[in-house]
């Protein structure tokens, strides 16, 4: 007999391995997601497919690495949608199976097909992809349009006060407050980017006009995100349904609402996480409140690793003191290295899935291939290129995932990781970037690590173990020349 669980995925927006209590922090309080970990099954080995946003996003939904799409990297905030119409996605494939599929939260898989038109009715949108219910920003809250978009349209938009958006730089309305022009009129200031039009006090990335009564509220967000979410929830409580929650925390600008400003110590990336932690809170007592805690399979997990300065001045870097963003491992955010895509991971689902810990190797790219096995929904073979069926570890009926999987950093540089060992090939550029102090992974030198012994990567094996590290590149190479790694 096949399951139908209600599947809520809860994404996080660059919380660390080390970030929150059950992976071992001890100065941001998160009670919410402990207890969850204490409910459900722990991961030690799960990952994103790729250090940033929009490429670790495209694998969850599409079950595919992200560098098979070139247009999969961080994208503006008016970029047209990389998902091909057509494409077999997470929802599409839930909605097979008579799954209703609902999105609340961050996007950044882009909207439209080019030159946008934000006032009208929007075309290519998550509606377009397999949800049949779409609550969004468009891209990061660090970037323009600052607004809500309900289905195909921006929520509260005055008519008389259209909006326009451009990235050209070359292109600034002219007149408009920048944040390069106009620092007197910032409360939080930049520290690299970010100088562009001026929202609610904070200048973003690109420029946009308008749409004055649409533009949401920062400190408001993280419970306008979960009010969208938990009513998802109890509209759809009588039919198998599938939320995709995409929390904008602790993503730049970090900015809680007053409940949390001042909670932790650690500045506002610390009181994020606390309000992150605080809106799983919300989202997990619905499901128990709705009556759903044994039909709801709830996966809590990050879409990248950590970083202390993405272009604000928060005093992120100042205050972190001995708490460390991605506990044991080397790299964060931008990284090749496991603090890049490694990521905390927690599956909560009372009286199926026993609480534990597991180290079994998975990747978000195997969601797909593993929830069409549990709902019983079969594959095209085009379909999913890289999604790996691991369900019985999911569930933690089985120690051992994958054998092997592929992660980026930036710029679709690849890492090939097989059982415990990992191997970055070489590449040129910087190995520190100084605007964010995160360690890239670039090295003139290949780089093999033993996970097993050396979480930190810190002891380079690729000498040592040179058939290993060579075989290790050609088996890389092949990855990459191939069209789909399923089996
Ligand atoms: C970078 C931004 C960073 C963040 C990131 C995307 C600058 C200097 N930096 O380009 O602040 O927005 O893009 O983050 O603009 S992600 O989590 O969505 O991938
Ligand atoms: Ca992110």
């Amino acid at each position: 007999m096949k399951r139908r669980p209600n599947i809520i995925i809860i994404y996080a927006d660059d919380l660390g391995f080390g970030d929150i209590g059950c992976y071992g922090a001890s100065r941001i309080p998160t009670p919410n997601l402990d207890l969850m970990a204490a409910e459900g099954l722990r991961f030690h080995d799960a990952y994103a497919t790729a250090a940033t946003c929009t490429p670790s996003r495209f694998s969850l939904l599409t079950g595919s690495y992200p560098w098979r799409n070139p247009h999969a990297h961080i994208l503006a905030g008016d970029a047209p949608l990389i998902i091909e119409s057509g494409t077999v996605t997470l929802p599409s494939m839930l909605k097979q199976a008579g799954y209703a599929t609902g999105v609340v939260g961050k996007w950044h898989l882009g909207l439209g097909q080019g030159d946008l038109d934000w006032n009208g009715e929007i075309p290519s949108v998550p509606l377009d992809v397999g949800f049949d219910s779409s609550f969004i920003m468009a891209a990061t809250n660090d970037r323009v349009p600052c607004v809500y978009v309900d289905g195909r349209g921006v929520v509260g938009l005055d008519p008389e006060d259209p909006i326009e958006v451009t990235y050209d730089s070359s292109k600034p309305f002219p007149g408009l407050p920048t944040g390069r022009d106009n620092p007197e009129l910032l409360r939080m200031m930049y520290s690299h980017g970010h100088d562009m039009t001026i929202v609610n006090g904070v200048s973003r990335i690109g420029y946009m006009r308008g749409g004055r009564s649409a533009l949401w509220d920062d400190e408001e967000m993280a419970d306008v995100f979960v009010g969208k979410a938990t009513e998802y929830m109890a509209e759809h409580q009588h039919q198998p349904f599938f939320l995709y929650y995409a929390l904008h925390q602790p993503h730049v600008p970090r900015i809680p609402s007053a409940r949390f400003a001042g909670v932790t110590g650690l500045g506002p990336r610390g009181d994020v996480i606390a309000e992150l932690d605080w809106c799983v809170g919300q989202l997990l007592d619905a499901v128990k409140e709705l009556g759903l805690d044994e039909t709801t399979m709830v996966i809590f997990s990050s879409d990248n690793g950590p970083v202390l300065d993405d272009g604000y001045v928060d005093q992120a870097v100042e205050l972190c003191g001995d708490h460390r963003p991605a506990g044991p491992l080397r790299g964060g955010k931008y990284s090749m290295f496991d603090g890049g895509t490694r990521v905390p991971t927690i599956l909560r689902w009372p009286g199926t899935v026993a609480p534990g810990e597991t180290t079994a190797l998975v990747s978000h790219a195997d969601f797909l291939a593993s929830f069409a096995g549990l709902v019983g929904v079969p594959l095209q073979e085009d379909a999913a290129p890289d999604s790996c069926d691991v369900m019985d570890a999911l569930l933690g009926e089985s120690a051992s995932g994958r054998s092997e999987h592929v992660v980026e950093g930036t710029q679709a540089r690849t890492v090939l990781r097989q059982g415990h060992w990992t191997y970055i090939p070489p590449h040129d550029g910087p190995a520190v970037v100084v605007d964010t102090g995160t360690e890239t992974g670039n090295s003139p030198e290949p780089q093999l690590y033993d996970l097993s012994l050396d979480i930190g990567q810190i002891t380079n094996q690729a000498v040592a173990e040179h058939e290993r590290s060579a075989a290790m590149a050609t088996r890389l190479a092949e990855i990459r020349r191939g069209s789909s790694t399923r089996r």
